[in-house]
Order: C-alpha cells, then sequence, then structure tokens
C-alpha cells in the first residue's frame, strides 16, 4: 500500500518540474522574509528570480547547524511568532539547543509525511502503534505521533523510559507496530526476555527505527529477537523531523519524501556534489515548510543516494542507511572510524551481545589507543576462560582486518554497558581532555 501514491510514484520528469517550480518560490520566499537568507544570497550573488534549473541549487549558500545556534531562538523563522503552533528542538552533543518551529501547515504537511511512512511499513487504520520515542523537545514522539493518528491507527503515546511497563503494555494492548530507537528496541527484546516473556509470540509485526546510525547486522538481530520486520526511517529537526525518507518492506533504502525535501549529496569537505551512487555528506532543501524554511542545510550524516525505481512501485529516490555521522567519526591514527564499522564486526561474532562501546584515549605524549568495549553473553561469560582469550582474539582480529588499524577489545560482563531510552552514545573519546 502507498499512503499518496500520486506524489510518491511521480514521474521523474514530473517531479523535476514540480520541484523546480517549489524552489523557485521557496527561495523567493526565504529571502523575502528572512534577513539571515537574504544577506547570503545577496552576499553570493543569487537573485532568486534566476534560478532557471534545479542544476541552479549548486550555487546557493548553504546552512548549517552553527546558522540555528547563532540565531538562536527564533532568528530564522519566516513567519511572525502568531503563526507558530509548535516549537521542538534537538540539542546535540554540544552547545546550544537547535530551536525549530511549525506553522498549522506545517504540522499538517508533518503528519502526512509521517503517514507515507507508516503506510511504508504496512500500516493502516486496524493497527495499534506503540510510540516510544521521546516525547518532549525531541522531535520523535510528536512527529510519530501525528502521523499514526493520520492514518487512524490506534495510538499508544509510551514515550521512552520504564521499560519493564513498555514491555508489559506492548503485550497487553496488543501493539502490531513499533516505533523507537534501534537501541532502545534492542533493550526492549532484552527486558522482556528477563521477563520470561517471548516477544516473538506477541502481535509486534513491524517496527520503525532511527534517529540514530544502525547497521543491517543489528537490523537482522532485532528482527530475529522481536519476530517482527524492523524499517530504517530518517529524518532531522532542523528538515522537521522524523518523516524525511523512509525503507519500505523491500528493506533496499529509504524513500525520500521529495516533494518536499530535495536531497544532494555533497563531499564532507569540500562542499562540491556528487553524483548518485557516491558516498557524501546529505544536504536537504525543503520545499514546501513555512515557519523555518531552509537552503541547503548540511546534515553532517554520511550516506548516498539511488535513483533506480524500487519494486514497491514508489519512484521517488532512495538514500542508503547512514553510515555515520562526520562528527561521529573519531580519527585514530590518522584513520577514519566510524561506529557502524566496529558495529559490522562485532554483531559478525558468535558469542557478543550487541551492546558496545568505543574509547579512544591517548597517553600523555604518546600515541592514540582504541579500545571496544563489548558485552558478551551470560553463557560464555560463565564459560572457560580459554573460549574467553579466543572470542577476544578473534574479535581483534576481524576490527584489525575491517578498520586498518588495531583495536584493543575488551570483553565485559552482561549489563556493564550503559543501556540507553533514546539515541545510544557509542563513542568515548578521551582524548579531548588532552586538546586545547
Ligand atoms: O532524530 C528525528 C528522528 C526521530 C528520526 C525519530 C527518526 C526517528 P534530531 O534529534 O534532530 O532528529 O537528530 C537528527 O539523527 O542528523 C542523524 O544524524 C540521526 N538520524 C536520524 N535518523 C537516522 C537514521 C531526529 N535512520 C540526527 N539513521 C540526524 C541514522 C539517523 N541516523
Amino acid at each position: 500500500m502507498i499512503w499518496n501514491d500520486e506524489m510518491e510514484c511521480l514521474p521523474r520528469p514530473e517531479m523535476d518540474a514540480l520541484q523546480l517550480q517549489r524552489l523557485q518560490s521557496r527561495v523567493r520566499y526565504a529571502y523575502e522574509r528572512v534577513p539571515f537568507y537574504r544577506d547570503a544570497l545577496n552576499e553570493a550573488g543569487i537573485d532568486p528570480a534566476g534560478i532557471s534549473c534545479l542544476a541552479d541549487l549548486q550555487c546557493l549558500p548553504f546552512t548549517r547547524k552553527n546558522d540555528f545556534r547563532d540565531h538562536y531562538p527564533f532568528g530564522l523563522l519566516a513567519v511572525p511568532m502568531d503563526d507558530v503552533v509548535r516549537v521542538h528542538g534537538s540539542s546535540g552533543t554540544t552547545g546550544k539547543l537547535t530551536v525549530v518551529a511549525y506553522t498549522q501547515n506545517d504540522i499538517g504537511l508533518w503528519a502526512e509525511v509521517m503517514a507515507r511512512t507508516l503506510t511504508c511499513g504496512g500500516v493502516t487504520r486496524r493497527d495499534i502503534v506503540h510510540i516510544g520515542y521521546g516525547y518532549g523537545l525531541f522531535t520523535g514522539g510528536l512527529g510519530v505521533h501525528y502521523g499514526a493518528e493520520r492514518v487512524g491507527a490506534t495510538v499508544i503515546p509510551m514515550s521512552s523510559g520504564n521499560t519493564a511497563r513498555q514491555v508489559m503494555l506492548l503485550r497487553d494492548f496488543g501493539a502490531t507496530a513499533i516505533c523507537c530507537t534501534p537501541s532502545y528496541a534492542l533493550f526492549l527484546a532484552e527486558t522482556a526476555q528477563e521477563e520470561g516473556i517471548d516477544m516473538r509470540q506477541s502481535k509486534l509485526r513491524v517496527g520503525f527505527f532511527g534517529a540514530e546510525p544502525w547497521t543491517d547486522a543489528m537490523r537482522r538481530e532485532i528482527e530475529e529477537r522481536l519476530g517482527i520486520v524492523a524499517l530504517d526511517i530518517y529524518g532531522l529537526s532542523e528538515v522537521t523531523g522524523p518523516g524525511v525518507a523512509s525503507e519500505c518492506t523491500e528493506q533496499c533504502g529509504m524513500h525520500i519524501f521529495e516533494d518536499h525535501f530535495l536531497p544532494e549529496i555533497v563531499d564532507p569537505t569540500t562542499g562540491t556534489p556528487l553524483p548518485y551512487g557516491e558516498w557524501g555528506e546529505l544536504v536537504f532543501t525543503t520545499l514546501t515548510k513555512e515557519a523555518l524554511p531552509v537552503i541547503r542545510y548540511r546534515t553532517g550524516d554520511i550516506s548516498r543516494l539511488v535513483a533506480e525505481p524500487c519494486a514497491c512501485g514508489r519512484t521517488t529516490v532512495r538514500m542508503d542507511k547512514i553510515c555515520g555521522r562526520s562528527d561521529d567519526m573519531i580519527i585514530v591514527r590518522g584513520v577514519n572510524i566510524f561506529p557502524s564499522q566496529v558495529e559490522s564486526v562485532l554483531l559478525r561474532l558468535k558469542g557478543v551481545q550487541p551492546h558496545y562501546v568505543i574509547i579512544a584515549d591517548r597517553e600523555r605524549g604518546a600515541m592514540d589507543t582504541l579500545e571496544v568495549w563489548v558485552e558478551v553473553s551470560e553463557n560464555i561469560f560463565s564459560d572457560q576462560l580459554g573460549d574467553l582469550a579466543d572470542l577476544q582474539k578473534g574479535a581483534e582480529l576481524a576490527l584489525q582486518e575491517v578498520l586498518g588499524i588495531s583495536a584493543r577489545v575488551k570483553l565485559v560482563e552482561p549489563h556493564r554497558i550503559e543501556r540507553s531510552m533514546g539515541k545510544a552514545k557509542r563513542v568515548i573519546d578521551r582524548r579531548d581532555a588532552y586538546r586545547s
């Protein structure tokens, strides 16, 4: 089933024409209403009336997270506060909150793209949707909520936390769909197991997971433990929240809702646009948002675009799984490392659990060190010491092969690594202490 087949299956030439018309009008709109965009476009010598083809997008200046921070809290708004009906925010890891705002139409658009997302996984009004994303300033909870209501499903607005109770209610209410971060889905599965509940016997059949990077190996783990189809969903507050792109049940890339969000891939260092198929940083321009239009927003997320049509019938461009954020990447002894590389190695090994943390450190004046802590399964932990030593050695060899540098693996007992209710923190960079 497709929620909006007119837009999601639009032939390419018509989509291009729609995008161009919307781009022209949105850039003019931003220029007229937001001093920041007027200044940036003037400085780049761009007259919005001169945009005549989609390729002209590449001449427009970028917008960055810092621009939001510099105009905190409401300096980038294109409408008066009276027209704003909702505010959300995303804190990131450091610094000020990134504030975003919505008009009534923006909330309607958000519900529409989230309805498309849920329909990508076959959700209908007959479903019961358990929402375990946090409610509040974070866009996850309320974003999914409005989409599920738009579909007409029964919504269980759980938010995050109180995990044992969530497991009980998942079962008692007979939820058929679940939405939360992938790391939290695993925590729910683990908690259910401890309570003696087999989630594979529950009515759950599909999950919508996002808000943090996760690998296909993690997908298989979640699908196996919860007995569901696990889909990847993508979005970010600055562009609207969840609902920018979603996998369908073909599970081969996320369909970007291109009539609202215009994607590009650029070289993360130089900003040069890259062709379809190449990995680089995702950049989005919003085509319809009213309160907070964004032009060429640098997401920091690394992915690639796929143009081939999908077997599901949707014609929209797809984005590959995010392999990391440019600012999540750590450089150890000159080598670039993404947590997703470590995750894909660890989850291939028998006897380890999908709970890990990566620690980069530096002895004063010495070389960088890389350590990976990973939990082992209960039965292995109580096994022979020799087995543990073999497992550790195997993990170190596999990491060396994939990362290209050596990493020390520390096998830790079950539950040693902190569980997250929302976005998991995978990297601890202790070298920060030595940076001035
Ligand atoms: O995380 C919106 C969201 C909520 C998406 C629920 C999906 C589900 P922010 O808090 O602004 O918004 O964080 C956005 O999260 O730039 C990515 O780095 C990361 N992210 C979001 N979805 C995915 C995903 C929400 N599917 C930042 N895979 C983005 C990898 C993701 N990373």
